[in-house]
């Protein structure tokens, strides 16, 4: 097209509209551009991509906050020769928060390559409809992982020392072998192990350092008991878990942080003294038994002095939550007239013994021992321990009695005190038989079609309903039954393998094969759920430790079958792309999924069913007990890794 001109002959400069095909073309134009531009930058291949990135982000660690901020000026150049103290304020408050937000993405472990491979691929396979079957064809699919190719905690221990030749060898315990000679059995092993991986992996994408992981929107989960601080619940709780997979990579990933990261002192929580006490301090006794590493007995060390001033009470029975940072102390508010619970003052013992024999500081014991002495004095209403007890009058508060929730462990830990100290605690293991015989005489029940159960006791009344978290309980009668011969060792046994089969059924009769939060015995129902608050399944263990214990004490098969269904259970219904949810209700065929992988899934579920099928030689019971969040700590005596100190504690 040629121009027009104008009179005086210039070119007429006419201001035309572009047609609405060429108004196209130009969005079109613009469109590509930026999709180039943008798809350049995002879908360059991940590994030129993510190193450029990491690269990045490390020249800007280097380099300082100073990138993002001005440097201060110097002396002298500015007009007053002093700097505005808000300017320095709000500087010096946005360098630690860039440092921070810099520390959290350096500090997150890498998968390696090959691992993210792994994740995918275990992503795309994951179909949550065919669980049980996919595992089954897995089995005849999938060749069997052999041993870790990494090496033994045992070569590495035997390399450092010959490199360091300066230094003592220090003692660890050895997790190599410990198989079962069925290889199926080691098909099902593998395949807990398999499960601890994608539990942990995922964890460490999206929650590293937090407490634990929300696996549906792939996040840390702040509304746990530990909050939103930053302590690694997960990390503490499940590290001995890996240490006796042998994850070797893993397990040296979660000691560095706990080395470099983990501290109670420049916190402010609340913390609960029984919470911290199961899952940190017992983990941290456990990875010092093992390994003999001084790091984690000072970290234990650390966190149980935390703990201490809530003991200062009249009379030393310890409130239930205390501040890091003032060390003011209190109690629930829903706990009877400001009463202690009993499962929580009374899930100390081992714990806090061990502390003073590995420490030499006879403090915790003599903390510990007083709450015994409250305990063993004071009158107890038919031989039973109420749930709740004032720290300030020493008087029982309302008169409820469960084996369930708020009395469970306190029993536990009569008869595992008694199995720490090497059978010598005479007094705990008389408090256990008592108080056991009280529970089968006055507690204990069977069904109309011969179900055992154990109900609570409120008021002199029975609540003919069984918690979840009672489940543990068939363990621990048949590990006092197992454990000494007397006028209770026969009904120990009987109600010790009665409570694990019920716990079973009320698996076996739900169509998610996991079992409810709660379970009741009616004139119509047996071992099921009632109402909408007990019909949920959060990951406990209790269920799996009995069959664990069960297991190890009379090899009958039908143990393992049961920790076998509930794998394959879980696997169909809890598994997600992203890590393990429990359910909302395990009465749905396809029920809702919660969106937490509580801490104590990697702590104890997956350690017992990994312990169910192996060896009896792995952690055996004659060298080890559990606490109760499974953390297994050495027993006296027995265990040339109790690393008693040279200065012995005083108390008893
Ligand atoms: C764990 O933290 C411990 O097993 C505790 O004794 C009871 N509750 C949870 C698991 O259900």
């Amino acid at each position: 097209m040629l121009p027009q001109y104008n009179r005086l002959g210039g070119p007429i400069t006419t201001r035309r509209s572009f047609h609405s095909r060429e108004k196209c073309l130009i969005a079109l134009v613009l469109a590509t551009l930026v999709i180039v531009c943008f798809g350049g930058f995002f879908l360059l291949p991940d590994n030129f991509g993510g190193e450029r990135v990491l690269k990045v982000y490390k020249q800007i660690q280097k380099a300082g906050p100073e990138i993002f901020i001005p440097a201060p000026p110097l002396a002298g150049h500015s007009i007053s020769g002093k700097e505005d103290p808000h300017v320095v304020g709000d500087r010096q408050k946005l360098q630690e928060k860039i440092r921070q937000e810099l520390d959290d993405i350096l500090d997150r472990p890498d998968l390696a390559a090959g691992d993210r491979n792994k994740i995918a691929l275990m992503n795309n396979k994951f179909d949550s409809n065919d669980g049980g079957e996919k595992i089954a064809n897995q089995e005849e699919q999938v060749p069997v992982p052999g041993p870790p190719e990494e090496k033994t905690i045992d070569e590495t221990n035997k390399n450092n020392a010959a490199e360091a030749n300066d230094k003592p060898e220090i003692m660890k315990y050895n997790v190599d072998g410990h198989e079962d000679p069925d290889p199926s059995i080691r098909i099902k092993r593998n395949k807990v192990k398999e499960m601890m991986k994608h539990a942990w992996d995922n964890y460490k994408l999206y929650a590293w350092g937090k407490n634990e992981l929300r696996p549906l929107s792939q996040r840390a989960h702040s509304g746990s008991i530990f909050g939103s601080h930053e302590l690694g619940a997960t990390i503490i709780d499940g590290l001995d878990t890996l240490f006796i997979m042998g994850m070797n990579n893993e397990y040296e990933e979660g000691k560095d942080w706990i080395a470099r990261k983990f501290s109670l002192d420049n916190i402010t929580a609340e913390l609960s003294i029984f919470e911290t006490n199961i899952r940190f301090i017992g983990g941290l006794l456990t990875l010092y038994a093992f390994t003999g590493d001084q790091m984690y007995k000072e970290k234990a060390q650390h966190v149980a002095d935390k703990l201490l001033p809530a003991f200062q009470t009249p009379t030393g029975i310890p409130y239930a939550l205390v501040n890091t940072k003032t060390g003011i102390s209190k109690n629930y508010g829903w706990a009877s007239g400001g009463s202690s619970i009993l499962s929580e003052f009374g899930t100390l013992h081992l714990e806090f013994s061990y502390l003073s024999d590995i420490t030499g500081n006879p403090l915790y014991k003599e903390r510990v021992q007083n709450i015994r002495q409250v305990l063993k004095e004071i009158e107890k209403p038919k031989g039973l321990y109420p749930n709740y007890l004032n720290p300030k009058t020493g008087k029982w508060g309302q008169q409820h009695m469960s084996l369930g929730a708020l009395g469970d462990s306190f029993y536990e830990y009569l008869l595992k005190a008694w199995i720490q100290s090497g059978q010598t605690d005479e007094e705990a293991r008389q408090m256990y038989d008592d108080a056991m015989k009280a529970i089968v005489e006055k507690m204990v029940r069977t069904s109309n079609s011969g179900l055992i159960y154990v109900s609570d006791l409120k008021f002199d009344r029975l609540e003919h309903k069984m918690d979840h978290l009672a489940c543990f309980a068939g363990g621990l009668f048949a590990m006092g039954a197992n454990s000494r011969q007397n006028d209770n060792t026969e009904k120990f046994w009987e109600v010790g393998k009665g409570l694990t089969n019920t716990c079973h059924e009320s698996y076996d009769r739900t169509p998610t094969k996991l079992g409810p939060e709660a379970f009741r015995f009616t004139d119509a129902i047996e071992a099921r759920a009632l109402k909408a608050q007990e019909k949920y399944y959060i990951l406990r263990p209790e269920t799996y430790e009995s069959y664990f214990i069960l297991w190890r004490l009379t090899h009958d098969q039908k143990y393992r079958d049961w920790g076998w269904e509930a794998i394959q259970a879980l696997e169909k219904h809890c598994r997600t792309p992203h890590g393990y949810c429990g359910l909302k209700n395990v009465y749905m065929e396809d029920p809702q999924k919660d969106d937490v992988q509580q801490s104590f899934f990697l702590a104890e579920s997956l350690k017992y069913l990994y312990l169910l099928f192996s060896d009896d030689s792995l952690l055996s019971l004659d060298e080890w007990v559990f606490n109760t969040e499974a953390h297994p700590l050495p027993i006296k005596g027995a265990n040339i890794l109790y690393r008693q100190a040279s200065t012995p504690s005083t108390a008893p």
